[in-house]
């Protein structure tokens, strides 16, 4: 699939894209209703251009439909359910029929393979497991690659080490932040990786530059490879770079995507930069019709010297909101307010600051209190600092420092509020 003539490829799109749309159509409510009442009808899909005249879906459509309000498939056939942050309290829930997870570790073997990773390899995987796609998504295509798999999740960075020395690891997938965490922590406990016998890193899951992949690439004289993915689509694995590393290549043939501007919503050609939408061409159990990414990139047509006739992603620059990525992990201001306000004794002023140390994300929270809670003794404020930090945690799945202040002193702003302070250099 990955170098077929490009016309064959668009008549396989075509295909897949009639069939998809139409399965939403039939199955999802909500679809049914945006096609019922904008058009077009699924049967007036004649060419891969006509797509530019269905709806587009977004993030909110899958926080109004939790938990189970998009699925195409009964209960009896979804095998596997994972979920990502909402934009506030509850996340949005994705899931997978037997077939999509099958069709999720094939698009894992031939991001793997592209990158040079074969049998024989050893494949200390530490993406989280859980809820989140990474670990999962990882796991089962370096399996069905034949490789040997260390399901190691994430975190315990003394124990990654330990493990990836003596295991002998050739290959690793992690967020590149935690990669770089790894070789420092590695060197300060007497690792050099420059002496181990990995080779390639899997790296993605949050944004990174040029220099981040050089800077990485001469600490541990590994090469990295930029995965690219998100859960409403299916996890990691909707692009991958190859052995040339000049962007992830799409799996067009599955993921079929579009540049659109984000302000009005129109196409834009390959090269131009936009937000990326993607319409999934064979999941079942939850098909994404036109689903706007908010990832700002551009398509690149080029020809890449790998043969490949699918189309890469330059690399994501920003978001078009205001999503945080920390530790690999989604965040969105709105969750923390949502935490904050939980709890008696706030105000809702507040300010976030990431910052990046060592390597590793931080996540600082000041936020003012009240009056009586300020003159109150020491004992109140430590209570109240654990429960702010304990509920931002459950909300998020983030630690964050509480930072308490006095009423009145966060800067007040005449417009939009700066919520957030981005400190970290990538
Ligand atoms: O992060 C899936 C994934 C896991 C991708 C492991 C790669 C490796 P979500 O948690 O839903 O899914 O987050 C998706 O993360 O919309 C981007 O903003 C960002 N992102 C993912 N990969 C990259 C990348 C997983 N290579 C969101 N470069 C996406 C920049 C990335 N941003």
């Amino acid at each position: 699939m990955d170098f077929l003539p490009l016309e064959q490829l668009r008549q396989i799109q075509l295909t897949r894209l009639q069939v998809i749309v139409r399965r939403a159509y039939d199955r999802v409510p909500l679809f049914h209703r945006r096609m019922k009442e904008r058009g077009p009808n699924p049967d007036d899909l004649r060419t891969l251009a006509d797509l530019a005249r269905l709806p587009f879906t977004v993030k909110t459509d899958l926080r109004d439909a939790y938990p189970f309000g998009l699925f195409a498939s009964p209960l009896q056939e979804i095998v596997r359910f994972h979920a990502s942050s909402g934009t506030t309290g509850k996340p949005i829930v994705v899931a997978y029929t037997k077939e999509d997870v099958d069709d999720w570790a094939r698009a894992m073997v031939r991001s793997f393979s592209a990158c040079g990773v074969h049998n024989g390899d050893i494949v200390q995987n530490a993406y989280g497991y859980g809820l989140f796609t990474g670990g999962l998504g990882a796991h089962y295509g370096a399996e069905a690659l034949g490789a040997s798999v260390i399901p190691i999740s994430g975190g315990n960075t003394e124990r990654q080490i330990m493990v990836l020395k003596d295991f002998g690891v050739t290959v690793i997938c992690c967020t590149p932040s935690y990669f770089l965490h790894l070789v420092e922590r590695g060197s300060e406990l007497g690792v050099n990786f420059h002496d181990l016998p990995l080779r390639i890193g899997v790296f993605g899951a949050e944004p990174w530059t040029e220099s981040m992949r050089r800077r990485i690439e001469e600490l541990s004289g590994i090469k990295a490879y930029d995965i690219y993915g998100l859960s409403e689509i299916v996890g990691p694995g909707v692009a991958m770079e190859c052995q040339h590393q000049s962007g992830p290549h799409l799996f067009e043939d599955m993921f079929y995507p579009e540049i659109i501007d984000p302000d009005t919503g129109t196409p834009l050609p390959d090269g131009q930069e936009g937000e990326l939408v993607i319409t999934t061409l064979c999941k079942r159990a939850m098909p994404m019709i036109r689903y706007r990414t908010r990832d700002i990139t551009s398509l690149v047509a080029t020809p890449c010297a790998c043969g490949r006739t699918l189309r890469r992603i330059s690399r994501i620059s920003r978001r078009s909101d205001d999503m945080l990525i920390i530790r690999g992990v989604n965040l969105f201001p709105s969750q923390i307010e949502t935490a904050l306000l939980a709890v008696e004794g706030t105000l809702p002023h507040y300010q976030i600051i990431v910052d990046r140390q060592q390597g590793l994300d931080t996540l600082e929270v000041q936020v003012e209190v009240t009056p009586e809670f300020f003159s109150d003794m020491v004992g109140g404020l430590e209570k109240l600092q654990g429960k702010l930090s304990h509920a931002i945690e459950s909300v998020t799945g983030l630690r964050a420092t509480i930072r308490l202040v006095a009423p009145r002193t966060l800067q007040r702003s005449e417009g939009k509020a700066k919520r957030v302070i981005d400190r970290r250099q990538m």
